[in-house]
């Protein structure tokens, strides 16, 4: 027999941690308030949601990690957006963030989830960040409360 292990995405008592970068704030206050409205709606309580703001994407990962390390926080959530501009600095930015992040989920053995988009043009960001359709924070809050559920499975 197969042992299979799935997380179900339920809010109720849930402990969560966001961190969204200020840097490109016209797109991550939308990720946040579409992130937000999710745990919301999945019934996880105002009090149960710690907030940072840092200035940027690169800034993320240093603060998921000291939230991470909470005991009254069961996963991270990152937020951010890094816009491809003419310069080599969006590669570093995309790729130290998404690798800091990933090693935020395994210093703290917490999920640590990377809501961070990385576009080529403002208009593929506003696209993936929008208040009704598509939008990275309302999915990342989802991928949150799933993993708790998977990790508390996983004895
Ligand atoms: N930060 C972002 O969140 N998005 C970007 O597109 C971006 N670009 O392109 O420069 C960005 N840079 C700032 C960076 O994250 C740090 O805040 C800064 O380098 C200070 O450490």
């Amino acid at each position: 027999m197969v042992t299979t292990f799935e997380g179900k995405p339920g809010g109720r008592g849930k402990k969560i941690g966001i961190v969204a970068a200020k840097f490109n704030d016209f797109v991550t206050r939308r990720l946040l308030d579409g992130c937000l409205k999710e745990l919301f709606k999945h019934g996880v309580r105002k009090s149960d949601i710690t907030v940072a703001r840092v200035p940027g994407s690169l800034e993320i990962p240093l603060v998921a990690l000291r939230l991470a390390k909470r005991k009254n926080i069961q996963a991270v959530i990152c937020l951010g957006a890094v816009i491809r501009g003419e310069t080599l600095h969006f590669d570093l930015v995309a790729e130290g963030t998404a690798a800091g992040i990933a090693h935020a989920a395994l210093a703290s053995g917490k999920p640590v989830i990377f809501g961070v988009l990385a576009t080529e043009t403002i208009e593929q960001a506003n696209k993936r960040s929008d208040e009704k359709k598509d939008n990275k924070g309302r999915d990342a809050a989802v991928d949150a409360l799933e993993m708790i559920d998977l990790m508390a499975r996983i004895k």
